[in-house]
């Protein structure tokens, strides 16, 4: 099967861990939600980072080293060539952290989830490249005021950046009917965006979800569900000829 966009088609793609898993990035549902024997929600959580910083910054920075060892798979590759043709009639929003979308070519963006390889003091906010891991020696604190610096993350309990919200629901309503929406390794369970279908869908649009195991719940609300490994389905459903 093969996507055939048309002048007018609009593409918004929505990416989970399933995408870089391809890469051999462990998944979230792959592993229980459990690390180390803690709940990936606890250490994923503004309350774990003020309890504990030290095993917080441990996740990040073994997830750092991680990224850092692997690199963009064939569906990333599809997903960039795909953005290449369709320039800004394209927009990706994942909810991976990893870096791998950009390291692919990937420009047009929003990274809803926060990105691995920023950092940001917890009073000035603002964000700054680092791929320090901090596993070794003292927890990073802030050059300008000394507050603890912690991962430009969204945590869970945590609002998403309300400009990345705005500029995918824009897209999703300027397209309109026009729109193809997919989503791709995504076992849907997290919201906001696990609701992005329901907003494509209510503006008309055609949806895809594609995954190598679908949620059950998640998938019935999409027309089609492609089942197989991303790596695999994505470079022939985006071929270009
Ligand atoms: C918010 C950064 C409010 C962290 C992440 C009850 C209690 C507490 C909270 C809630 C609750 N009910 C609802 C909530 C809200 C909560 C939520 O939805 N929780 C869920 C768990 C119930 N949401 C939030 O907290 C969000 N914020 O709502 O705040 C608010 C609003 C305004 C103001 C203040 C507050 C924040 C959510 C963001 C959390 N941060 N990431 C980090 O990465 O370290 S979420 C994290 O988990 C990931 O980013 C990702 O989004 C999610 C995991 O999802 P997936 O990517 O789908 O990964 P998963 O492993 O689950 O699935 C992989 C899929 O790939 C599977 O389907 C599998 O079959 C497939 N697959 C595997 N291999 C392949 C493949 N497919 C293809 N090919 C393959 N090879
Ligand atoms: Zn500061």
């Amino acid at each position: 099967m093969r996507f055939e966009p048309t002048a007018e088609t609009r593409v918004l793609v929505l990416t989970g861990a399933g995408v870089s898993a391809e890469s051999g990035v462990p998944t979230f549902r792959g592993s229980d939600g459990l690390w180390e024997g803690h709940r990936i929600e606890a250490v994923a959580s503004p309350e774990g980072f003020a309890a504990d910083p030290r095993t917080v910054w441990r996740f990040y920075g073994l997830r750092r080293q991680g990224a850092l060892a692997v690199s963009p798979n064939a569906g990333h590759r599809a997903i960039a060539a795909l953005e290449a043709r369709l320039g800004d009639r394209f927009l990706l929003a994942t909810q991976n952290v990893d870096g791998l979308h950009r390291r692919a070519g990937s420009e047009r963006v929003v990274a809803i989830h926060g990105e691995l390889f920023k950092s940001r003091c917890v009073r000035c906010s603002r964000p700054f490249d680092d791929d320090a891991t901090w596993l070794e020696g003292p927890l990073p604190t802030c050059a300008d005021c000394g507050a603890a610096v912690r991962p430009h993350i969204v945590w869970f309990g945590e609002g998403l950046d309300p400009s990345h919200l705005e500029r995918v629901a824009d897209f999703i309503v300027d397209a309109g009917p026009m729109l193809h929406f997919f989503a791709i390794g995504t076992s849907g369970q997290v919201y906001p965006a696990a609701g992005l279908v329901d907003a494509a869908r209510s503006s008309g649009a055609t949806t895809w979800l594609i995954d190598l195991d679908p949620d059950e719940g998640y998938a019935t609300r999409f027309e089609h569900v492609l089942r197989g490994r991303s790596g695999e389905v994505l470079p022939r459903l985006f071929a270009a000829d």
